[in-house]
Formats: structure tokens, sequence, C-alpha cells
């Protein structure tokens, strides 16, 4: 397979409580799923005060920090490690910038949110912090080793 001479990537990808809260699980998962990524984990999670600190600690100094904590915390979230080449670059291109108001038509924000407090989705922004997420929201044990079947049909 040529591909695997490419760097094959991990991502973490959150519903948060909102997009739970609407319903938006599925069409959310379903765009991941159609892109072709492969899915290595996914759970239904209510996050620990502790956990989302820890998730959110370059963002400690910020002034909506206590907020952001009270918002993910403030319900179950949608846990998912997603595997392929490119894929933290490609997952946050289909979710959208922060402001779902500046979020292109198309992507998750630019269609499901209007406001960046109630964004719906989180995207690891790089991949080493894809790897330090999925260790995280995850356990040993959580995440599954699997291939598609479909892989010729995806990419060559
Ligand atoms: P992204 O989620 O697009 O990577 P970050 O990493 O800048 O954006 O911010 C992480 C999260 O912090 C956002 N998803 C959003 O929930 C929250 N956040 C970011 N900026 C603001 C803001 N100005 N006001 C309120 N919440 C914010």
């Amino acid at each position: 397979l040529v591909a695997s001479m490419e760097q094959v990537d991990q991502t973490y990808i959150m519903i948060k409580p909102d997009g739970v809260q609407r319903g938006l699980v599925g069409e959310i998962i379903s765009r991941f799923e159609k892109k072709g990524f492969l899915l290595k984990g996914l759970k239904l999670f209510e996050c620990t005060k502790e956990l989302a600190e820890e998730h959110y600690k370059d963002l400690r100094e910020k002034p909506f920090f206590p907020k952001l904590i009270d918002y993910i915390t403030s319900g179950p979230v949608v846990c998912m490690a997603w595997e392929g080449v490119g894929v933290v670059a490609s997952a946050r291109k289909l979710i959208g910038a922060t402001n779902p108001l500046q979020a292109e038509p198309g992507t998750i924000r630019g269609d499901l949110a209007i406001q960046t407090g109630r964004n719906v989705v989180h995207g690891s922004d790089s991949p080493e912090n894809g790897l330090r997420e999925i260790e995280l929201w995850f356990k040993e044990g959580e995440l599954c080793q699997w291939t598609q079947v479909q892989v010729p049909w995806l990419r060559e």
C-alpha cells in the first residue's frame, strides 16, 4: 500500500453536551464516517471537572475558562478516536472555525451551530495533541484494533 509510506495520525473528536442534547450525535458521527476515516474508539461519557480542566489546560488563563469547564461538564459528551492519513487537519476542516458564525457552510459548526460557547464539537489541533487527548479520555482496552474491508475502495 502506498498509504503505508505516509504518516497515519489519530485525532480526538468529542461531541460536546449541546450536540448530545440537541440530538446531533448521529449527524456528527456520520460526517467522519462517510469521509472514510477509521473509528478506533467511541463512548458516551460524563466527564469530571478535573478531566475537563486537564483537557483544556492550555486555556486555563482565559477569562472564559470557568464557563468552558461548566459547559463541558454540564451533560454527557461523546468521545471518539479517529485514525487516518491527515486526519487531524481534515477533521478540523470538517468541523469548521471556532466561531460558528464564521464557519463555512458545509462544516459541522457552519451548518449546526451559532455560538463559540455552544460549538457542538471538539477536534484535536495537532497529531501530538491527538495522541495526548485520546490517552486522556480513553482507558486501555477501550480502543479497537481493526481494519476496514473497504480500504481498497477508499484509497489506492
Ligand atoms: P477549537 O475548539 O476550534 O480548537 P480553541 O482551542 O481556541 O478552539 O478553544 C477551545 C474551546 O474553548 C472552544 N471549542 C470553545 O468551546 C471555547 N472558546 C474558545 N474561545 C472562546 C471564547 N472567546 N468565548 C467562549 N468560549 C471560547
